[in-house]
């Protein structure tokens, strides 16, 4: 898993406007619209219930410790989305404590293995690496005018490439998977079948043969630069988790409003749509 480095968060919490209405323009939804969209729930659902939920963001020095205004960044992209959300004012047990005694309903937290939204009367834990496969996933929908019946290639086949296959597969596109891990693929395909048992899903051998064949492209591997120049189109639209960025510059240029990607944002917000509005944990999409 990538861990984030200051500079990949430094912008967010003064651009969230613009990257919101930037995401508007590119498909059709807002940061909100999306992040509703990776759980199938109406925005206004979410708009009735976000001041229900009061969530604590605790910072975790635990392993190779805190990343520098990772929490306050965070709470920023929340309460851009109208969460209420403050950051502890300590960190690891002491600001889980802090949370619970003042009467918190959620807190998120992360570690160096797992970043994750706790609902603490539910009990509902959602993953960063589900929820963000789910919201690019969700993104690549909107930005195909829906991705039924449509073949995606899925790049990358670890947790967030793995739930945005799951995502994409129960939405009806024909998946296709590439990893160089052939174990991977492996096992997301039986997950994939077993989420959604309808879904025709396929690996590929070959990255130029791949990309050759797809328009539609979930870049999720932890690798820059898997999408060179001179394997896209202007008609191809690609959602990219992965951190750093696997599209090239070159590519990125031919790409324009095509291409979404950031560092935390929609991974963020999708956690904020599953806390506030508890999607239905059945089996499809645990
Ligand atoms: O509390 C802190 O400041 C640190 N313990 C946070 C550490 C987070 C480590 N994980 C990552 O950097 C990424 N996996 C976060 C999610 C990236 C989304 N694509």
């Amino acid at each position: 898993m990538t861990r984030l480095q200051p500079d990949d968060i430094r912008h967010i919490p003064s651009c969230l406007a613009d990257y919101s209405r930037d995401l508007e323009k590119k498909t059709g939804r807002s940061l909100l619209g999306i992040a509703c969209h990776a759980w199938g729930m109406a925005e206004d659902r979410f708009k009735e219930r976000r001041h229900l939920k009061r969530i604590c963001v605790v910072p975790v020095t635990a392993g190779l410790g805190m990343i520098s205004r990772f929490s306050d960044t965070v709470a920023a992209i929340l309460t851009f989305l109208g969460c209420r959300a403050i950051v502890a004012h300590q960190a690891d047990v002491a600001g889980l404590a802090e949370a619970v005694e003042a009467g918190f309903d959620a807190v998120m937290m992360a570690d160096d293995d797992r970043f994750v939204a706790i609902d603490l009367l539910t009990r509902q834990v959602t993953d960063n690496s589900d929820a963000t496969g789910r919201g690019f996933a969700a993104a690549l929908d909107v930005m195909a005018g829906r991705i039924r019946d449509r073949e995606v290639l899925v790049m990358g086949c670890g947790p967030v490439g793995g739930a945005g296959a799951g995502l994409l597969a129960c939405l009806g596109a024909r998946v296709a998977l590439l990893d160089r891990d052939r174990h991977a693929a492996e096992r997301v395909k039986n997950a994939v079948s077993q989420q959604c048992p309808t879904s025709g899903i396929t690996i590929e051998q070959d990255l130029d043969t791949a990309l050759s064949r797809h328009r539609f492209i979930l870049e999720a591997t932890p690798a820059p630069d898997t999408i060179p120049r001179a394997r896209v189109s202007p008609d191809m639209r690609v959602a990219a988790p992965g951190v750093p960025l696997g599209v090239s510059p070159g590519a990125a240029a031919v790409l324009g409003p095509h291409l979404v990607h950031d560092t935390l944002e929609i991974g963020v917000a999708a956690m904020a749509a599953s806390l506030v509005c508890e999607p239905a944990r059945t089996e499809t999409n645990k």
